[in-house]
C-alpha cells in the first residue's frame, strides 16, 4: 500500500518534506497538508495528485487517504499536532523539537502511554547523517578506547527572527542533547553555559554564540559552540577524543576545487543542503517502518530527554552556574 501523509506547516521544512515525499521517497505519497496561511500550503501542495488543503490541522488528519502524519510546524504547535494524531491512532513523524517546553513532552509522553503503544518518531536526523553514523559505529567499535570528551561546532550562516537567547538552546542545541546521547548511549546530567561577549553582527539582545558544557552519566564532557550569526554558512562538526585516538566529523567539504590561485569547497548555506541526505534516509526509514506497521527510530522519551537536557541549559543560562537535569526513570513503553 502507499502510506498517505498528512503534512502539517508547509515552511521551510514542511516544504523540503512533500518534495522529498512527492519525488524522493517511494512508497508515499502527500494526501493532505495544512498551514495557517493557506496561500503558502497551496503553493507547495500545487501539481500533487489528490493532495487536499487546508487551515487545520485535524481537518489534514481526517482527510480521505491519510494514514499518518509529519508535524513540521513550529514547536509550540507540536502538542497539539501530536495529540490530535494520538486520538486518530496515526503514526507520527514529529520534526524536532518535540516541544519546545518540557512540559509539553511530559504531557505527550504521558498520552503515548495512555495509548499504550508508540506511535510517534522523532526527527532528529543526525541519526541518519551517513558521518555521524559512522562516528557512532567508531566509538562503539572500542578500538579508540573509551570516549572522553566530545568538541562540538554547530554554526548558522544567520539566524531567522524569532530567535532569542533561550532559542538558540531549545532549536539549535537540542540536536547535540540527542547526538550525544545516542553517540554515546549516556544521559547528559548536568549543563553548564558560557557566553562571550555576542558577535556584531547578532540581532539586537541576541545572545550569540553560546559556549554549552554538557556532562554525561559516563563520566564524559561534551562542549558545544553554538553560534547563529556565523556569516559564512551552515556547519556542523564534532570530534571525538576517546583514550586511544580521535574521531571527527563535518571537516570534509566534498569537491575541492583549484583555480586561479585559490582552493577551497563550497560550504551549504542551510541545514536542507547540509543534511539532505540525512532527511532523505530519516522520511523513508519513516515510511518503510510505517508500512510494516512499526514505530522506530528516536522516540518520544528521547525528545523529552533532549527538552529536559535544553531546560537545564535554559536555567543555566540564567544562573550562570551548573545545572542538574531532572529525568524522571524511562517509562517501559519505551525500554
Ligand atoms: C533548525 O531548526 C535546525 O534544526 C538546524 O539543524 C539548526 O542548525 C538550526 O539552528 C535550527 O534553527
Amino acid at each position: 500500500m502507499t502510506l498517505g501523509i498528512a503534512v502539517i506547516g508547509t515552511g521551510r521544512m514542511g516544504a523540503d518534506h512533500v518534495r522529498r515525499i512527492d519525488s524522493v521517497i517511494g512508497g508515499a505519497r502527500v494526501a493532505a497538508v495544512a498551514d495557517l496561511d493557506p496561500e503558502r500550503a497551496s503553493a507547495v501542495a500545487a501539481g500533487i495528485e489528490g493532495c487536499s488543503i487546508h487551515t487545520d490541522p485535524a481537518a489534514a488528519m481526517a482527510a480521505p487517504g491519510v494514514d499518518a502524519v509529519l508535524i513540521a510546524s513550529s514547536g509550540p504547535a507540536h502538542e497539539a499536532a501530536l495529540l490530535e494524531a494520538f486520538a486518530r491512532g496515526l503514526p507520527v513523524l514529529c520534526e524536532k523539537p518535540l516541544t519546545p517546553d518540557p512540559a509539553g513532552t511530559l504531557r505527550v509522553m504521558e498520552a503515548e502511554q495512555r495509548l499504550g503503544r508508540r506511535l510517534v518518531t522523532v526527527g532528529f536526523m543526525r541519526r541518519h547523517d551517513a558521518e555521524y553514523q559512522r562516528l557512532r559505529l567508531a566509538l562503539s567499535g572500542g578500538e579508540l578506547g573509551r570516549p572522553l570528551m566530545l568538541h562540538c561546532r554547530h554554526r548558522n550562516a544567520k539566524s531567522p527572527s524569532f530567535f532569542t537567547t533561550e532559542i538558540l538552546i531549545r532549536d539549535s542545541v537540542v540536536h547535540e542533547a540527542d547526538a550525544t546521547r545516542w553517540l554515546l548511549g549516556q544521559e547528559i546530567t548536568a549543563v553548564q553555559v558560557l557566553r562571550p561577549r555576542p558577535t556584531s553582527y547578532a540581532p539586537q539582545g541576541l545572545g550569540d554564540p553560546q559556549l554549552v558544557l554538557f556532562e554525561t552519566s559516563g563520566g564524559v564532557v561534551v562542549d558545544v559552540e553554538i553560534f547563529v550569526n556565523c556569516g559564512f554558512g551552515y556547519e556542523v562538526r564534532c570530534e571525538a577524543v576517546c583514550e586511544r585516538g580521535t574521531a571527527s566529523i563535518g571537516e570534509s567539504g566534498g569537491l575541492v576545487t583549484r583555480a586561479a590561485g585559490h582552493a577551497g569547497n563550497a560550504i551549504p548555506q542551510d541545514f536542507t543542503v547540509r543534511f539532505a541526505e540525512a532527511y532523505d534516509r530519516e522520511v523513508r526509514a519513516w515510511v518503510d517502518a510505517t508500512r510494516r506497521g512499526r514505530v522506530e527510530g528516536a522516540s518520544t522519551w528521547d525528545g523529552c530527554a533532549a527538552a529536559l537536557v535544553c531546560e537545564a541549559g535554559v536555567r543555566a543560562q540564567e544562573s550562570g552556574g551548573r545545572v542538574e537535569v531532572e529525568l524522571p526513570e524511562r517509562p517501559p513503553l519505551y525500554e
